[in-house]
């Protein structure tokens, strides 16, 4: 995979910001693939996978799967994709997934996508999204966004350091978000 030298963009924010909206948008107007780690984990719950209770129950916890079973996912989605420009969503979402990434990859992102959310409205929206996700209850949901706050933040902690962080407030209607993700993904004339 790291021979192809993918371009990857991480899309990083808390549960219910938006990624997946906003990722399928930028798919249609940007030429990207777009995987979200938690719908390649959901995928592998369902397939039979000797995995699939680790990972049912790890979620209805909002804890995160180990590193090397995320990472296998996204490699495989990756390399039988043929493109060579990429979304992860969702993923890094602890220090340790982000080391291994690199580790096991040798990939590094262009640069992290952020979606910046309050809780208020991120909860709002989980609520009222009624999809059949088993995390979709509020008690999971508090999991999830305590869990965002105390392992997820801190990679983009890291990346912003780096200067890699494009932050986009996300609160805003999806129609003024993907304004500023369009402007984010638009090549800049020199
Ligand atoms: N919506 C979207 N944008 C809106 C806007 N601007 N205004 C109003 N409404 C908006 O959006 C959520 C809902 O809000 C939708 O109904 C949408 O229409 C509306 P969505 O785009 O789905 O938000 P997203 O950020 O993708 O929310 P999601 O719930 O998917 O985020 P999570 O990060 O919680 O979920 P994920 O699937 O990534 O992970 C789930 C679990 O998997 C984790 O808790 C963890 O247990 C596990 N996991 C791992 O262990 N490792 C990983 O690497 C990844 C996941
Ligand atoms: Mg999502």
């Amino acid at each position: 995979l790291a021979e192809k030298k993918p371009k990857v963009v991480f899309v990083l924010g808390g549960p219910g910001s938006g990624k997946g909206t906003q990722c399928a948008n930028i798919v249609q107007h940007f030429g990207y693939t777009h995987f979200s780690a938690g719908d390649l984990l959901r995928a592998e719950r369902d397939s039979g996978s000797e995995n699939g209770n680790m990972i049912q129950n790890m979620m209805n916890e909002g804890k995160i799967v180990p590193s090397e079973v995320t990472i296998k996912l996204l490699e495989k989605a990756m390399l039988e994709s043929g493109n060579d420009k990429f979304l992860i969503d969702g993923f890094p979402r602890t220090e340790e997934n982000r080391a291994a990434f690199e580790a096991v990859t040798k990939i590094e992102p262009e640069f992290v996508l952020f979606f910046r959310c309050t809780e208020e409205e991120m909860e709002r929206r989980i609520l009222n999204r009624n999809q059949g996700r088993d995390d979709d209850n509020i008690e999971t949901i508090r999991k999830r966004f305590k869990v965002f706050l105390e392992s997820s933040l801190p990679v983009i902690e890291y990346y912003k350091a780096k200067g890699r962080v494009r932050e986009i407030d996300a609160s805003k209607s999806i129609e003024e978000v993907f304004e500023a993700v369009k402007v984010i993904f638009t090549p800049k004339a020199e």
